[in-house]
């Protein structure tokens, strides 16, 4: 294109001297004269919207270059180093809470059987979502993957609401379309209830306030935007880990799981006919579904309006 117009310039200014000639008729003359000139000044006028405006030009050279930088920033992301950093996934917006590595609390001596026995366990730091995956997030994945939207629930579909109504496998199609994945049972319980062994998220002591539930007097008649109670915020800084949406794990369930995990990185029994739910939803009223430790099991295949998810970094990123 450019080679183009300086050609065109070059043939007006030769139109133009041939025109100064001075040997032919006036007619002639007169009409070559504008003609040269005419084709001078389109040149001149296509060349200067073309490379007249270097400011535009750089800058649209620019936008395009922050605009890819933004489009590819580094993910995996790099490991965390303290408490309270934070990243934003690029692909669906989630803002992740980083876990240092190290050892925690992982079950109970006076839970269900299936959470016995209080052992320590140690982790590798990894990245969790802050909050639950939202309707926007989800609706997001679908547009780009041309996954469908999960059934209504009564109350519709708001967009700062956890999305509900997923299957195991439909939070594993987002997962892989987001570059993440969902949280190992350790991983969950670790990022909810901290180092201390601690019951709740904020604490030992349960308190309705803290969480979207339907233990009274709270009384939530449907999910509640995502991150809505900061006071329920565990250790990490981690949203609704308590009610909201119950969450969908990684690993499948066994009631032994707790007594035969490995001391390190426990990633759940090789097989299994469920996977596991953690966290108690909006719809429960029962407290001691809203604990830490609780573990809970569901077909893989089913889904209903209490259950979402949330995720972790991909694995080698941390
Ligand atoms: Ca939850």
């Amino acid at each position: 294109m450019g080679l183009m117009l300086v050609v065109l310039l070059l043939c007006g200014m030769a139109v133009l001297a041939s025109s100064l000639s001075g040997k032919e008729r006036a007619m002639k003359y007169a009409f070559r004269l504008p003609a040269g000139v005419v084709v001078v000044v389109g040149a001149m006028l296509a060349a200067f919207l073309l490379f007249g405006c270097p400011a535009r030009s750089a800058m649209t050279t620019q936008g395009d270059r922050f605009a890819g930088a933004q489009a590819q920033p580094s993910w995996p992301p790099a490991p965390g180093k303290k408490v309270g950093d934070t990243v934003v996934n690029p692909r669906d917006g989630a803002v992740l809470v980083w876990v240092p590595a190290g050892e925690f609390t992982m079950g109970s001596d006076t839970g269900a059987e299936d959470e016995k026995p209080a052992r320590k366990v140690t982790l590798s730091g990894y990245w969790i979502y802050r909050a639950e995956v939202t309707v926007a997030q989800y609706r997001k994945f679908c547009e780009a993957t041309g996954a469908l939207m999960p059934s209504k629930p009564e109350w519709g579909r708001q967009d700062t609401h956890p999305i509900v109504n997923v299957s195991w496998d439909d939070a594993v199609a987002y997962c892989q379309w987001a570059g993440v994945r969902l949280p190992s049972e350790a991983q969950w319980e670790k990022a909810a209830r901290g180092t201390d062994g601690r019951e709740y998220p904020w604490g030992n002591v349960w308190d309705a306030r803290r969480c979207v539930c339907s233990v009274s007097p709270a009384k939530a008649e449907s999910t509640a935007p995502v991150g809505s109670v900061p006071a329920g915020a565990s250790p990490y800084g981690c949203l609704d880990m308590a009610g909201n949406v119950w969450e969908w794990c990684a690993d499948w369930y066994a009631d032994t799981y707790y007594e035969t995990a490995p001391a390190r990185d426990p990633k759940g029994p090789a097989q299994g006919a469920w996977r596991v739910l953690r966290g108690g939803s909006w719809c429960d009223y029962y407290t001691d579904l809203f604990r830490a430790r609780c573990r809970v099991r569901f077909n893989p295949d089913d889904w209903n309006f209490s259950r979402g998810f949330r995720c972790v970094s991909p694995e080698g990123s941390s």
